[in-house]
């Protein structure tokens, strides 16, 4: 990314998690064993920023949107959950693996395709693709097939803004993305969970909806890679699997592209996948959610909140088929 990188020892020992804390000196341990040195951890911020991995860095230039939280009236997720509870399954099936197995992942330098029925395809390298300047904050509402939401503040480009950016050609109707295949660095691409690359799909009218994100960041900081670093959809109104991570390539096509779970569970993931409380999974109810934090579930809504912005593409469609 080329974006002015405050340093990292800005971050303030308190501002990290403990699980973070833990895995920092987990790793450093095993560094300082390796090089036989007789470590004692004198103040915190030292052996944790001297440790490889990822220190916590700010952007800076992010612009505000109207996306904010004082627009949403709901409290952000802390920092804590959004990095320790996810779903990144090159990096295994539990909630915890990828926090725990994608320190080392590598991006940087990441190299971008984009190809298809654009006017200017090309590998871009994502540091001159994007400029800080250009990042800008949004607020969102996150809700995960599985029934738990977040509340996410990420920091990204609206991809209508990449669209224009390399000029979309007459017969582009969808866009298809593709995350990385390395299955060197992502352990989870070992095993046959799913068919890899992941893969996902929008219409050409939800990539351009002006909700529609790529980021590479939240709470203001560079993208953590259990989050998809260095580059993931964000789709608010979508259930949490149409938000792709760690993207090298995005195809504009006339035809609906492959999607990993659609081909994975036809009957259980649909292209659309609009967050939608009336069509249940087959194997559970979509009426309600858990919000990460709370100790009750709270009602599910239409397109996740999102109804006025996207009700109208879908206008006319019958929703509990295109699900
Ligand atoms: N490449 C890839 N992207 C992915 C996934 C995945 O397993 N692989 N999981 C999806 C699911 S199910 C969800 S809910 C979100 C979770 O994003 P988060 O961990 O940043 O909250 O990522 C989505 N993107
Ligand atoms: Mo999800």
């Amino acid at each position: 990314m080329l974006v002015k990188f405050s340093k990292a020892s800005d971050v303030k020992p308190s501002e990290i998690t403990s699980k973070t804390l833990y895995m920092n000196r987990r790793r450093f341990l095993k560094t300082a064993a390796v090089a036989g040195a007789g470590a004692a951890f004198g103040t915190i911020a030292a052996p944790v920023f001297a440790a490889k991995g990822n220190p916590r860095v700010k952007f800076s230039g992010v612009q505000k949107s109207k996306w904010t939280q004082e627009a949403l009236g709901e409290e952000l997720t802390d920092y804590g959950p959004i990095t320790e509870y996810n779903n990144f399954y090159e990096f295994g099936a539990a909630k915890t693996d990828p926090a725990e197995y994608s320190q080392d992942f590598k991006t940087r330098p990441w190299s971008l395709t984009i190809d298809g029925a654009v006017e200017k395809p090309g590998v871009y390298d994502l540091e001159d693709f994007l400029k800080p300047h250009q990042l800008e904050e949004r607020v969102y509402r996150m809700r995960c097939v599985e029934a738990w939401s977040m509340v996410i503040p990420w920091v990204g480009i609206p991809l209508g803004d990449i669209i224009k950016r390399v000029g979309l050609k007459s017969d582009a109707k969808y866009v298809a993305f593709e995350t990385l295949l390395d299955p060197e660095q992502m352990r989870g691409q070992k095993r046959p969970v799913l068919k890899w690359p992941y893969k996902e799909g929008l219409r050409i009218d939800e990539a351009m909806n002006p909700l529609t994100i790529m980021a590479v960041g939240l709470y203001g900081e560079v993208m953590p890679n259990q989050n998809g670093a260095p580059f993931r959809l964000v789709v608010p109104w979508k259930y949490g699997f149409k938000g792709i991570k760690s993207i090298v390539r995005m195809t504009f096509q006339p035809d609906m592209p492959p999607t990993s779970w659609n081909v994975a569970s036809p009957r259980e993931y649909g292209f659309y996948s609009n967050v939608n409380p009336s069509v249940n999974h087959p194997r559970w109810s979509q009426a309600k959610e858990r919000r990460i934090g709370d100790f009750l579930k709270r009602p599910t809504l239409m397109f996740n909140g999102y109804e006025e912005e996207v009700a109208g593409m879908y206008a006319g469609m019958d929703l509990g088929k295109l699900y």
